[in-house]
């Protein structure tokens, strides 16, 4: 599987805004924000999308979920809501393959999204 930059982030090869870590996930804030809080979740086993992660190991699929959770309540999003996107291929407009999760609050989401 291809080197992503997030392969890099997770290495420590290249920096990033890192927020938590553990043995699951390491959450950074995205680059270039669509929300005043968004945040992105990777997984430390690589997996390239969430049809990948669904092929991988039960209990660690569901501790990076939990992840997701944990990491929206840190980030105080719990109250007034928040958005989780995974984006996966053309369709979904992915561009990098490397799973992350895209938590996105601090704002009115809108629905359908574009
Ligand atoms: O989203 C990929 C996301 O990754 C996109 O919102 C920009 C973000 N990105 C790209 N490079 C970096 C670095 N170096 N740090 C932080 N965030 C980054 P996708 O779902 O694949 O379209």
């Amino acid at each position: 599987m291809a080197d992503t930059i997030f392969d890099k982030i997770i290495r420590k090869e290249i920096p990033a805004d890192i927020i938590y870590e553990d043995e699951v996930a390491v959450a950074i804030k995205d680059i270039n924000p669509q929300a005043p809080v968004h945040v992105l979740v990777l997984p430390t086993r690589k997996a390239a999308n969430l049809t990948e992660l669904a092929t991988m190991d039960t209990e660690y699929a569901g501790e990076y979920l939990k992840r997701i959770a944990l990491i929206t309540e840190k980030l105080g999003l719990t109250s007034d809501g928040f958005r989780v996107v995974f984006n996966q291929g053309r369709y979904g407009q992915q561009s990098v393959e490397y799973l992350h999760a895209h938590i996105l609050g601090g704002r009115q989401m809108e629905w359908p999204p574009g």
